[in-house]
């Protein structure tokens, strides 16, 4: 069978499955997206998405009608299986990992010789070993001869996932050569970075420790951050000059971390490894406690009962994201200590309605996400409609244009200048 000629199923069409799925129609694979959610999959077959994604739109349509890509509730037969479901974390900080075992359930009936599995979805190191394997070899096939698996950590970023499909270096991890062999085939015929081969642990170890690097360097940026505001001199600018060094990347800080990705993967390396995992444990703390660093900063320009219009709710600038996003933590904070809070986002529905509505009487503005649409603010407008003219810029993104505007008492995150 020539490779193209492959039906692939991706189970889970969420931000990554669905995008992923996209690309293999595109490639020429039969494509199917699989989902427990009716509406999802109701809307793929409508050739429509449920999220933002820039041009998925476009070729989700495109496939559609080409009839290389549909939805389904009902799990069936194919050659590969691609799971890319959620791996969120416990209230206890545990990994749950029932979305995996839940894929593999459905595609144990339909599961036959030949067939290639691949977990997709980021996972303790051993999960593909130890659970995947493990539930599929109920089958009573040969896992490994009969049946391949690898686990290929997903690595693209929101707001680029189509391009970075294409254009980032892919990690296989197969349980076997064998498995490693017959991924790598799929992936070469799209995937233009390099195809590395390795085991799947290693694989698994690679993706969760990429994440931990960002969530222990934001944390250094955000430690940064705090010990600037007391030395009264600005991390933005500390972070301009410091990064000029040749082998220096300080990150960004903010208001905290969030996403599925970067403030979740550490924790499953806490959990398997608590005694070793003392600085990851530590930054995922320093991140957690972003948003009541700055609403301590929102709360002493500010009083009970006062409006804070916050801007910006999403996880990061540009996505239509909420999930786990550290704004949804600071505004739950202004509301425990009695402030009126009103969030305006134009990438989410629910709070895209009116900025002036949001800007009017507000005691603060907080800059919670540098969108771009934010960048050319009408200030003009936010003078008429605010109570005071406060604003906390937590991400940078005003300084040049406010700090200097005597109009505004203007607060920026980072730094002393303010005290
Ligand atoms: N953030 C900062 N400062 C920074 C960088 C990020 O505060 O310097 C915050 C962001 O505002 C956001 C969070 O961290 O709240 C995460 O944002 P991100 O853009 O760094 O990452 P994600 O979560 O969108 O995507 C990450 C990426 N991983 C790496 O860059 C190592 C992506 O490549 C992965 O595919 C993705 O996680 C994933 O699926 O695991």
């Amino acid at each position: 069978m020539d490779i193209i000629d492959k039906k692939i199923i991706v189970c889970g069409i969420g931000y990554i499955g669905l995008p992923t799925a996209a690309i293999y129609a595109k490639t020429g694979f039969e494509t199917v997206g699989y989902d427990v959610n009716e509406d999802t999959v109701n809307a793929l077959n409508e050739g429509k998405i449920t999220i933002e994604e820039p041009h998925l739109d476009e070729i989700i349509e495109e496939m559609v009608r080409k009839k290389k890509l549909r939805g389904t509730t009902t799990m069936e037969e194919a050659d590969c299986f691609f799971i890319s479901v959620p791996t969120p974390i416990n209230e206890d900080g545990t990994a749950n990992l029932r979305y995996i075992e839940k894929a593999c359930e459905e595609i144990l009936p339909v599961l036959k010789k030949g067939n290639i599995v691949v977990l997709e979805s980021t996972s303790p190191p051993g999960t593909t070993k130890n659970l995947v394997c493990k539930m599929l070899e109920k089958s009573g096939l040969n896992i490994g001869e009969d049946v391949l698996v690898a686990h290929t950590p997903e690595r693209v970023i929101p707001g680029k996932i189509l391009q970075e499909l294409i254009s980032n270096n892919r990690i296989v991890g197969g349980i076997n050569k064998k498995s490693s062999e017959a991924v790598k085939e799929i992936f070469e015929t799209f995937v233009k970075g390099k195809i590395i081969i390795t085991d799947s642990t290693t694989a698994e170890m690679c993706k969760v420790m990429e994440n931990t690097f960002r969530d222990v360097n934001i944390a250094l940026a955000n430690e940064m951050a705090i010990i600037c505001e007391k030395a009264g001199i600005s991390a933005w600018e500390v972070r301009e000059i410091a990064n000029l060094h040749p082998r220096v990347n300080l990150h960004i800080p903010g208001p905290g971390v969030g996403g599925h990705c970067i403030a979740i993967d550490p924790c499953f390396l806490v959990e398997k490894f608590p005694e070793e995992t003392k600085l990851i444990s530590l930054a995922r703390k320093i991140n957690n406690n972003m948003p009541h660093h700055t609403s301590k900063i929102i709360e002493k320009y500010s009083e009970k009962g006062d409006k804070i219009a916050v801007l910006g709710i999403t996880f990061k600038p540009n996505v239509d994201d909420i999930r786990e996003s550290p704004i949804i933590e600071l505004c739950k904070n202004l509301q425990d200590i009695d402030r009126k809070v009103q969030v305006y986002d134009p990438h989410v529905k629910a709070y895209s309605d009116s900025l002036d509505d949001t800007l009017k009487d507000a005691s603060v503005v907080v800059l919670a996400v540098n969108h771009d649409a934010f960048a050319d603010m009408d200030f003009e407008k936010i003078l008429k409609l605010v109570k005071k003219p406060v604003i906390i810029d937590t991400r940078d993104q005003w300084e040049e244009k406010l700090a200097k505007d005597s109009r505004f008492k203007y607060v920026l995150l980072g730094s002393g200048e303010y005290d």
